[in-house]
Parts: C-alpha cells; sequence; structure tokens
C-alpha cells in the first residue's frame, strides 16, 4: 500500500474504546475493593496509539507490538519513541538528528504516564536513547529533569548506549551551513520535509494513558538552547482524569502557552482532542505578531479514547493505530503556507 493511499483527510476524532473512563488509583468500585491501586485498572479498553509526523507508522508499529499483548501504554510509547532515534534516515530525532550551531548533536526527550510520574533529559549528547534515559529518572531517582553533563554522566553512569554523532551526512551539511553563514537568529520553515521530532499517546487495554517526546530540536540552534519537548506541559502532558497532548514545532512558541498543558486543560473543560488543538494553537497565533515560518500542531487523546490533532499550517499530519486501522491522517489547519 502507498503512502497516500492511507492518508485520510481530516479526521475529527476517532471514537477507539467504550464511553467508559478508567477507574482511577484508589477509587474503589465492587471488582476493585481492597485491591492495590495497580489493579484498579481494568482490561476493557481499546488499545489506541497516535504519533506525530509520517514516521509514526512506523513509530506506532513499535508501539502495537507492546499494545497487542497487553503491555502498557508506556512500554508502547518507550518502544515507538526508541524506533524513531534509532533511525538513521530521521534529521530530528536521535541518532541521525541536526546538531546545533557548534556542530553538537544535543537531544531533548519526555515521558509522562497516567499517574503524572514523569521524566525528562535535556541536552543530552552522544546516547542513542534519551526517551529510556528519561523514564529511567522518572522511575529511579527523585527528580524529573536532568540536562546536559549532569544527564550525560547519568546516562553513562547507567550503561545507556552510546553513539558517535553527527552521523556523516549530518556533519556535511553542517559544514555546509557554516560555509553560508545563516544568522541563527532566523526563523526556519518548518514543515514536514524538514522537521521531524515525535511526540507519542498510547491508551492501553485498561485505559491507562502515557505520552513521549523526543527530538534533537531546532537544526543549528544556540549551544544550551532547549525547545518544548523535554519540557512536561510545553511538549507533552498527560493528567488521566482528561486524556494527554503532544506538540511538534517551533518549541519557543509552544513555551509561551504551555502547549501541551493548555489543550490537556481545555479537553478537561469539555472540548473534544481536535476542538482543544484548534483552540490552543489559535491562542498560539494570538500571541505571535509574525507567523512566518511557524508551523505547531497539537495532536490529543481523552479518557475516551477519541483522538485529533490540530496545526498552525497545512502539511501536518499523524499516525494512527487501532485494532481496525493504520492510517495517516493530516491534520486540519489554519492556514496554508
Ligand atoms: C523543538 N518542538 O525543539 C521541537 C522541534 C519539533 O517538529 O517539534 N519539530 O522546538
Amino acid at each position: 500500500m502507498d503512502r497516500r493511499s492511507f492518508v485520510k483527510k481530516g479526521a475529527l476524532g476517532i471514537a477507539a474504546a467504550s464511553l467508559v473512563r478508567p477507574l482511577m488509583a484508589g477509587e474503589a468500585n465492587a471488582e476493585t475493593q481492597h485491591k492495590p491501586a495497580e489493579k484498579t485498572f481494568v482490561a476493557r479498553f481499546k488499545p489506541i496509539m497516535i504519533s506525530t509526523w509520517s514516521h509514526g507508522l512506523e513509530a506506532n508499529k513499535a508501539g502495537w507490538e507492546v499494545l497487542a499483548k497487553g503491555g502498557t501504554s508506556l512500554d508502547a510509547v518507550e518502544a515507538g519513541a526508541r524506533q524513531t532515534e534509532a533511525d538513521v534516515s530521521n534529521r530530528s530525532v536521535g541518532i541521525g538528528g541536526m546538531p546545533d550551531k557548534e556542530g553538537h548533536v544535543t537531544l531533548d526527550a519526555c515521558i509522562m504516564d497516567w499517574e503524572s510520574n514523569c521524566g525528562s533529559v535535556g541536552y543530552l549528547e552522544g546516547i542513542a536513547h534519551p526517551i529510556s534515559v528519561a523514564r529511567h529518572i522518572m522511575e529511579n531517582t527523585p527528580h524529573v529533569m536532568l540536562v546536559g553533563a549532569g544527564a550525560k554522566k547519568y546516562a553513562m553512569q547507567h550503561k545507556f548506549e552510546r553513539i558517535k554523532t553527527p552521523i556523516p551526512e549530518v556533519k556535511m551539511a553542517w559544514k555546509e551551513w557554516k560555509k553560508e553563514q545563516e544568522a541563527i537568529a532566523k526563523k526556519p520553515v518548518i514543515n514536514h520535509e524538514n522537521h521531524d521530532t515525535i511526540g507519542l499517546l498510547a491508551m492501553d487495554s485498561s485505559g491507562r494513558i502515557s505520552g513521549a517526546c523526543t527530538t534533537s530540536g531546532w537544526a543549528y540552534k544556540l549551544p544550551g538552547r532547549l525547545g518544548d519537548s523535554p519540557i512536561i506541559g510545553a511538549g507533552l502532558f498527560v493528567d488521566q482524569e482528561v486524556g494527554g497532548a503532544v506538540a511538534t514545532g517551533l518549541g519557543e512558541s509552544i513555551i509561551k502557552i504551555a502547549g501541551s498543558h493548555t489543550v490537556v486543560e481545555l479537553m478537561r473543560n469539555g472540548f473534544t482532542p481536535e476542538e482543544a488543538c484548534k483552540e490552543a494553537v489559535n491562542r498560539l497565533i494570538r500571541k505571535h505578531k509574525d507567523m512566518t515560518g511557524l508551523q505547531c500542531g497539537f495532536i490529543a487523546i481523552n479518557t475516551e479514547g477519541k483522538v485529533g490533532g490540530y496545526s498552525v499550517f497545512n502539511g501536518f499530519n499523524y499516525a494512527l493505530r487501532t485494532e481496525q486501522e493504520e492510517q495517516l491522517v493530516d491534520a486540519p489547519f489554519d492556514r496554508s503556507w
């Protein structure tokens, strides 16, 4: 099947689960009374996974191997993110990512689960799977976020796989860029051809929602720059009472409206996932006088298993995986390039 044949235009929200919300930890009913909190989730939901951009199709495949066996949404989003991080052809995530102004590939990632546990890593160099470092921080330290040299030290102490970056093709491109002396302050044109950060959201068969986000960020950024992707509430937010959201695009703009948190709070107030993403995009647009090159998009899922997305400009899409379908959905948008 070629790519176009399974692209679906403008999906508005896909009901992929029953309309029953998952039981929350500590919330007792006849089946669950006196059982530990983790057993209060009942396997009655149809799993679903959504991931940004077309490479989300492959990431969803990796995540689906987990979900199909009844695994957790946390394991699923980590597996999906690792798939993209290992893809050498991807220029904005993991090993094939683009460097900063000085030629260093620095990676950002974060992860969040249904109990609001979260972990994050920023400005991490030479480590293959930042998403797994973020999860390790979440599960093994009292902290949420480690960055730079400390993050690298942590990853090495815990024997995370090391990589040599930039890969030769990327180094060549960086040298060319240096020659052209482009001004770093210029806003890049961000579309799906050159901006491939991946954000993933999954609901497992117990209704538990988790999310992940991983990127090398803005190509040729200033050394030390972090975007939205490692920031809980900006690049990713999950609240099991409501749902989850992830962002992609120009991080500086997404941070200004605490993008993913905003989407989740809008859903809390009754918006569908697509309506919430649209309203967040509108809010972001209101904060910027000049929208040139300012592509940003959100995807979201609620506890009913409905999903949606929305972007500033056309060209943003996300991969959807359910028991019945595997497709790339062109997100609705505010304006055309
Ligand atoms: C960043 N939000 O570093 C990321 C980049 C991105 O699609 O999402 N690109 O600003």
